[in-house]
């Protein structure tokens, strides 16, 4: 049975993916509407795997005796100057997200719930690889800079970026 203070807190992380998955949505549709495809298509499916993310988290609750708490999303920003204001905001976020996870961690510390923190070592690992792929991608447009020839071949090749990451 979940301790109510790390139900909530699970509750909280599961609005906060959910969260996430809204937000990719919405830069996805952004970038598309820009003639950035393979961006859109790396956002699509960056949105799909934070929608897993949150199930993930919805079952577990669910199976520990707690009641997952449908989460209600915010509408985000729909307009953006370009992809490296796209992709500095998805670091401020994911580096959100992962204090959001350390705190989970630290009340199941305090909770001696080590069962929840087991479960949380999945997305401790998770959110370094995100937070990587995020600074990789900033890189990478840096070095693309003003040069269309350099940026279509970056929208041509952002969907390998976190390949080998997810092998
Ligand atoms: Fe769920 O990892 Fe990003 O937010």
């Amino acid at each position: 049975m979940l301790h109510d203070t790390i139900s909530n807190a699970l509750n909280e992380q599961i609005g906060l993916e959910g969260q996430s998955s809204h937000t990719y949505l919405t830069m996805a549709v952004w970038a598309e509407t820009q003639g950035f495809d393979g961006v859109a298509e790396f956002l699509y499916a960056h949105s799909e795997e934070e929608r897993q993310h949150m199930l993930k988290l919805m079952r577990f609750v669910n199976e520990r005796g707690g009641v997952a708490q449908v989460p209600t999303v915010q509408a985000g920003a729909t307009d953006y100057v370009g992809l490296k204001e796209v992709f500095e905001s998805i670091l401020a976020h994911e580096t959100k997200v992962t204090e959001c996870i350390n705190n989970v961690v630290d009340l199941c510390l305090q909770a001696k719930d080590y069962t929840t923190h087991n479960f949380m070592q999945w997305y401790v690992s998770e959110q370094i690889e995100e937070e990587a792929l995020a600074r990789k991608i900033l890189d990478k447009l840096a070095l693309a800079g003003d040069d269309h020839g350099a940026m279509y071949l970056f929208d041509r090749d952002i969907v390998t970026f976190g390949a080998a990451d997810q092998a």
